[in-house]
């Protein structure tokens, strides 16, 4: 029996083992696991890893945050730096605005998405103040194959502690799960008012308006009120100790509580924003970088599952975009770029680094993320799933830069970082993207995936 493709000779990672077989795909899905397969186009993956297509459950591509200002990578860039790096599903979000439906907001959405795309992707809705009076719409939300809901603690999407009750009391009768960016807004609120005003304007004083110690009451106080509503709750971009202790603690009594890192903490700290003019304003993001004393909390944590997932909260701005804030660092628009170098870097870090076993690697930035976000057939290497499918090449070299990476931005916060270990080719759904070095997806490639609540 032939098949479509086979993959042979590789070393299949995956979360669980790891072992020498071919792959073969018919159509869009692996059709078989085993010994001597023999295909129409075959790709000799000899030396090299094979694993799932890695999935990013965190990601703003087009993000308008108004004032002209819309993170730089669009769904067409973005997808495509995505599928270099390996990554072949994403979940970007919704946001509706005041005023439109939470169907009109999805609409628009998927319409902008959908032409664009080069890979799969899913959304999540986000539910700000404007969203509460509308709760009673999620039903017909996640009929569009939506489980996943935003909740924010900062910004102008805040909610405050009874909408957040309400929102997750909403998200809990649905089976959906929320997604928080837990920070205590009111406090950095009050902390940039009073270091603007003492003339402290610099990007260093990002990190010190919004205290670790406060970002780990917040997460705990959302962990609260999702424990006491019973629903499951994940918290995200995670890059300090006092956070992962309260996902850790909640975990440790059984409550269905889960937490994920992202590159930048396990790589930055907060020295950066020390830089003089843009170069320290280039990193803020929301919560801000932390310190080294934290990165090994972080990777410890990811090894033995008090951390769950590694994302990306990709969210670029060029250099003009970020100068915007040199007077005023709260003004400085917040996100940094990982989608391409995201699985790479935790392989050479992470595996080779001796944090993570190759199996928990797979794991975490690629199993994990699907299962809690109910992405059927993605994450993981089996018959009947998507041929979503990466071979690595463990051993090649590469130096990130703006001229090595296909991010759709000026800068990057790995620049001159060195990786030992990058996709050489990267499959969705049986279609080659990317082969050693060449994108050979096309606009429109990808595909919504409609979610089922669990
Ligand atoms: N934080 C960022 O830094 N950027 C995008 C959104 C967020 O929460
Ligand atoms: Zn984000």
């Amino acid at each position: 029996m032939t098949y479509d493709l086979v993959i042979k000779n590789g070393t299949v990672v995956t979360a669980e083992t790891t072992y020498q077989a071919d792959i073969g795909i018919r159509g869009e899905r692996i059709a078989a696991i085993g010994e001597d397969l023999s295909g129409a186009r075959e790709i000799d993956a000899a030396g090299r890893l094979v694993t799932p297509g890695a999935v990013d459950v965190h990601v703003h591509l087009s993000l308008n945050l108004g004032g002209g200002l819309v993170s730089s990578d669009d769904w067409f860039t973005g997808t495509r730096a995505a599928a270099f790096g390996g990554t072949t599903t994403i979940v970007d979000f919704v946001h509706p605005e005041a005023g439109e439906t939470l169907l009109q907001a999805y609409d628009l959405r998927r319409a902008e998405a959908d032409p664009q795309t080069t890979i799969d992707y899913a959304l999540h809705l986000a539910l700000g103040p404007a969203q509460i009076p509308q709760l009673d719409d999620l039903p017909q939300v996640v009929e569009r194959g939506i489980t996943t809901f935003k909740l924010y603690m900062a910004y102008g999407y805040c909610l405050k502690d009874g909408e957040l009750l309400q929102a997750l009391e909403a998200i809990r009768d649905v089976g959906g799960l929320p997604v928080v960016h837990a920070e205590n807004w009111d406090v950095i609120t009050t902390l940039v008012q009073h270091n603007l005003a003492a003339g402290h304007t610099e990007p260093r004083w990002h990190p010190r308006s919004r205290p670790a110690y406060l970002e780990g009451e917040a997460a705990g106080r959302v962990i609260d009120l999702a424990t006491w509503v019973g629903v499951p709750v994940h918290i995200f971009h995670i890059g300090c100790r006092e956070v992962v202790e309260r996902v850790a603690a909640a975990r440790a009594k059984g409550l269905p509580v889960y937490g994920e890192t992202c590159p930048q903490y396990l790589f930055l700290t907060e020295a950066a924003y020390d830089a003089p003019g843009l170069q320290g304003a280039l990193p803020v993001c929301a919560p801000p970088l932390r310190t080294e004393a934290d990165q090994p909390v972080l990777w410890r944590a990811l090894a033995q599952d008090d951390l769950q997932l590694v994302t990306t909260d990709h969210c670029p701005f060029t250099k003009e975009q970020k100068a915007r804030g040199l007077n005023d660092f709260s003004r400085i628009p917040g996100g940094v770029p990982s989608i391409e170098a995201r699985f790479a870097l935790l392989y050479s870090y992470g595996v080779r680094g001796g944090y993570l076993t190759p199996e928990r690697w797979v794991d975490v930035c690629c199993t994990t993320p699907a299962r809690l976000h109910h992405l059927e057939r993605k994450g993981v290497i089996a018959v009947g799933y998507d041929a979503d499918l990466v071979i690595f090449d463990p051993d090649r070299r590469v130096t990130l830069s703006t001229d090595t990476l296909h991010e759709n931005v000026d800068w990057t916060p790995y620049d001159g970082m060195e990786v030992q270990g990058w996709p050489a080719v990267t499959i969705q759904r049986g279609a080659v993207l990317v082969e050693n070095g060449t994108f050979t997806g096309k606009a429109g490639q990808g595909r919504y995936v409609h979610r089922q609540k669990k």
